[in-house]
């Protein structure tokens, strides 16, 4: 491992392919190969691509791929293969729409099977990427199914989150997770060659304007929990970001350099003082999820085992649900009832 941990470095692609999928496999001692890999050097920034299935995605990110290897980067495309219920078999497609790009030996393209679990997405991707950036990426692209909380989990790894939407969607703008559009750090108004782009565009502007994307800022995605906030409110206050909306044509390229602009842009800020203190607190909220998930995964395993006899306790009523959860708990020396008074 530590001579295919050089070769990736050195930036081999094969070995870059196969330390993913040993750490997609979570293979025993996947977390000391993560460990082993360089983050010297300035960090490639990440740039997630969301919404819904069909809006122009991959098609944009494709074309992303072009406009940033034209300016010399190297690119790094994590794509989340839906091994889930939703939408079998669209990783086929996202191959064909990048498909010019595969033969390309400075563009790494990657599939992720998030397989459901608990913060999947979020998980594999960080993973995927700490490859990609040890590999030699300088920007890296992650692109979303757009359905359940992948959807929402991108933005706590993304470094910058486009929110791609297009005109007839639904009822368009009200058609977007409420959650989404407020982590939004650049809109993309795609297939604008089509009739209704500028009335989406102007919805958006609108509701950015009435700041109706903020103050009701819900929780940070991740599970139901708001650990923090990414609080837009007042996006007007000295020193904030508000996003840009980017009418774009993914199917001819068109808008595709202003979308790296705008990108750029926010990249930019992100180094500002308001910029670092969002990631910050970007940075508490992955912590916090992967922290729950990380603790349900280990209790959920370690616990496997007694959960039936805890089911015939309760279906046998010799304790209630609550008296089995604390029995189990107190295994690990939690006691549930001690967090009850905090809120
Ligand atoms: N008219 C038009 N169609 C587009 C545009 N961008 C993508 N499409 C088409 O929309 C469909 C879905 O695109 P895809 O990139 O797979 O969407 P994803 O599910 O969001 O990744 C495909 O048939 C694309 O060819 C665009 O700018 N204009
Ligand atoms: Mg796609």
């Amino acid at each position: 491992v530590t001579d295919l941990i050089e070769r990736v470095h050195a930036g081999d692609t094969r070995a870059a392919a196969r330390l993913c999928r040993l750490v997609d496999d979570r293979v025993p001692g996947y977390r000391a190969f993560l460990a082993q890999l360089s983050r010297d050097g300035a960090p490639a920034p990440v740039i997630g691509i969301t919404g819904s299935p069909g809006a122009g995605k991959s098609t944009l990110v494709d074309r992303l791929i072009g406009a940033y290897r034209a300016v010399g980067k190297r690119v790094g495309v994590v794509a989340v293969d839906p091994t889930s219920p939703y939408t079998g078999g669209a990783i086929l497609g996202d191959r064909v729409r990048m498909q010019r790009h595969f033969e390309d030996p400075e563009v790494f393209i990657r599939s992720l099977a998030t397989r459901g679990a608990l913060g999947g997405l979020s998980r594999s991707a960080r993973h995927v990427t700490a490859v990609l950036v040890a590999w030699g990426a300088k920007i890296v692209l992650l692109e979303t199914v757009g359905v359940g909380q992948d959807e929402l989990d991108v933005t706590l790894v993304a470094d910058t989150t486009v929110v791609v939407v297009s005109p007839g969607q639904g009822d368009d703008i009200q058609a977007v997770k409420a959650g989404l559009l407020e982590c939004a750090d650049v809109f993309a108004v795609n297939k604008a060659d089509r009739p209704g782009a500028d009335n989406t565009v102007r919805d958006l502007e609108n509701m950015l304007a009435l700041g109706a994307l903020t103050g009701s800022a819900p929780a940070t995605p991740g599970h139901g929990h708001s650990a923090v906030r990414l609080d837009r409110s007042s996006g007007e206050r000295a020193g904030e970001w508000t996003p840009p909306v980017v009418k774009t044509v993914a199917a001819t390229g068109d808008g595709v350099l202003e979308l790296v602009g705008r990108i750029g842009d926010h990249g930019a800020w992100n180094e500002t003082p308001q910029g670092r203190a969002r990631t910050a607190r970007r940075v508490a909220s992955l912590l916090g999820t992967e922290l729950r998930n990380s603790v349900a995964e280990l209790v959920a395993d370690a616990l496997a085992g007694d959960l039936s006899t805890a089911v015939d306790d309760v279906l046998a009523g010799r304790r209630d649900v609550d008296g089995a959860i604390d029995a189990l708990l107190a295994r690990f020396g939690l006691d549930p009832g001690a967090a009850a008074g905090r809120k």
